[in-house]
């Protein structure tokens, strides 16, 4: 390992968002560790591809056995790999499945970043390590005012988002009372072919391939009229790493801009292959919340001003490329 190079430590690696901030930080040199949790069935697929053997001597990227409601393994990780940087993105991150699991919501979403700052705190790492939260727009629920800036009310409308506004107040406590370096991201919906099957983006894009090939008849959703603010994962990341490159410590709204329900998702999906989605779509109450979030719109003025950061990939852009990679996908029957 040579003096310079930085190490990173990723909590939720095998996530979306994970797979693309790991390839980020290999890009910059980073040895980057992640942590996986155990499970009956193997759940390293993101990252797959830039997986090395645990012998190697000089190795770059490393999977660590752990869980953030365990603190034992958390600290014994921290301890081990010393990080210059933690980004905690280890979540029960469906909204809908939290008002199911509200307890373990809570456990994972709330108390999971409060045992990584303990652990920070009780290893005396507080003057190398920063630490990233993944927060969320799901904290304005029920918006107080549009658009959603760094300074606008929450109003959490979930058990997940009710746990991510624990989880924003630890992280700025910590950064206050301990001066740690310690950011929270805001990030608006963010969606890319790496998405959950469960998330209305990805069933979307996944049907339209299916339907297109004759291997789905029709597609049952919710809401449609939900309005959300959707940029794409790869953008985001960028901000995450941005965020910890700053001289002093901030929390970030990250978003778009710009807002589409989720009837324009399925009209571009579907337009993309030549259907019209009112020919497949059915509404099932069963995929209805016990309490929705109509309507979110990002206003990212600080990131473009303090970060220069700026998404690059355009809403159809996004949608089209869901799209394609999923016809690609059922085309090679991986899925
Ligand atoms: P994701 O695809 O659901 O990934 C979450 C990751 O967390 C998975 O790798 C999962 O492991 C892991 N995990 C879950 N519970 C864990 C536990 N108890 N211990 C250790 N790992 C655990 O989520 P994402 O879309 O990448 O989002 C990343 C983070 O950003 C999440 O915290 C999410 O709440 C937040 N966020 C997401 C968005 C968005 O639009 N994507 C927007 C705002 C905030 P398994 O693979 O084993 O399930
Ligand atoms: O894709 P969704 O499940 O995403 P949601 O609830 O906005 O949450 C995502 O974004 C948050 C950021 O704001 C993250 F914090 C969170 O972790 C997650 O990544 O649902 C989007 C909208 C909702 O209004 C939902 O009611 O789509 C509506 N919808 C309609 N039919 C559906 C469906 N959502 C899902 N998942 N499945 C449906 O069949």
């Amino acid at each position: 390992m040579k003096n310079n190079q930085k190490i990173a430590l990723i909590t939720g690696v095998n996530g979306q968002d994970g797979a693309y901030l790991a390839e980020l930080l290999l890009k910059k040199n980073y040895i980057v560790h992640g942590v996986k949790r155990r499970s009956s069935s193997i759940n390293t697929f993101r990252v797959d591809h830039i997986y090395q053997d645990p012998h190697e001597k000089n190795y770059k990227f490393r999977l660590h056995y752990g869980d953030i409601t365990d603190s034992s393994s958390v600290s014994s990780i921290i301890k081990k790999t010393k990080p210059d940087e933690i980004y905690n993105l280890a979540a029960q991150s469906h909204v809908a499945v939290s008002f199911e699991v509200p307890e373990y919501t809570a456990n994972a979403d709330a108390l999971g970043p409060l045992r990584i700052l303990e652990a920070i705190k009780f290893h005396k790492l507080q003057n190398k390590t920063k630490f990233y939260q993944a927060g969320t727009s799901e904290m304005f629920g029920k918006v107080q005012q549009t658009p959603q800036t760094e300074k606008t009310p929450f109003y959490p409308k979930s058990p997940y988002a009710v746990s991510k506004v624990y989880a924003h107040w630890i992280t700025k406590n910590y950064r206050e009372s301990y001066n740690m370096f310690a950011c929270n991201g805001i990030l608006f919906n963010h969606e890319s072919p790496r998405r959950g099957f469960e998330f209305v983006t990805r069933k979307i894009s996944l049907a339209v391939a299916k339907i297109k090939n004759n291997l789905q008849k029709e597609l049952r959703l919710g809401n449609l009229e939900a309005k959300r603010d959707w940029g794409h994962a790869r953008d985001y990341i960028e901000a995450m790493w941005l965020m910890l490159q700053q001289n002093d410590p901030e929390d970030y709204v990250i978003g778009t801009g710009e807002q589409h329900s989720v009837k324009e998702f399925l009209e571009i999906a579907f337009n993309h292959v030549n259907l019209n989605y009112q020919d497949y779509v059915k509404i099932d109450k069963a995929f209805f919340r016990p309490a929705e979030v109509e309507t979110l719109l990002a206003d990212p003025f600080n990131a473009k001003k303090k970060l220069k950061w700026s998404p690059k990939i355009n809403f159809e852009n996004l949608v089209k490329e869901m799209v394609e990679s999923d016809l690609k996908n059922v085309k090679d029957k991986v899925i």
